[in-house]
């Protein structure tokens, strides 16, 4: 297997209850490796267009207003399968359905806060690792 990278957001709900340390640890204890990372705080627009994708879906213009309400931590994740590996760390997208020691288990709030974002697949870990971050900024 490859050594891959991936693109990762840890979310309003998580940074306001100064939790980026606790999920960082999750990460680095899976093998997985920070390359890039920044704070920053999203506009609504901006977070509209990271999950434009989402744009028909009902809770569109909920998790737009959520993502850009307080600072975000931004990061490009580095190891082995990255891509997957990061969303089994994550666990499922509703906690409730999320495996016990996932971050989505130990720390989301509901089904739309909850607590980081994960690529889906090698095309859209380099789509949203572009968005965010510029060749010079990823640092092995
Ligand atoms: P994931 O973040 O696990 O990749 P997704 O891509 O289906 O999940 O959805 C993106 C985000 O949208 C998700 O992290 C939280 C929000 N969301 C998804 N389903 C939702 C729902 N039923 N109600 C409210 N927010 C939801
Ligand atoms: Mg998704």
């Amino acid at each position: 297997m490859a050594l891959e990278r991936t693109f990762s957001i840890i979310k309003p709900d998580a940074t306001r209850r100064n939790l980026t340390g606790a999920i960082v640890k999750k990460f680095e204890d899976a093998g997985l490796r920070v390359v890039a990372s920044k704070r920053i705080h999203l506009t609504k627009a901006q977070a509209g267009e990271f999950y434009k994708v989402h744009a028909e879906r009902p809770f569109y213009d909920e998790l737009c207003e959520f993502m850009s309400s307080a600072p975000i931590v931004a990061q490009v994740l580095e190891g082995e399968d990255a891509i997957t590996k990061n969303r089994e760390v994550m666990g499922a997208t509703n906690p409730a359905d999320a495996a016990p020691g996932t971050i989505r288990a130990e720390f989301a709030e509901s089904v739309g806060e909850n607590s980081v974002h994960g690529s889906d697949a090698p095309e859209t870990a380099a789509e949203e690792i572009a968005y965010f971050f510029s060749g010079l900024e990823l640092v092995g």
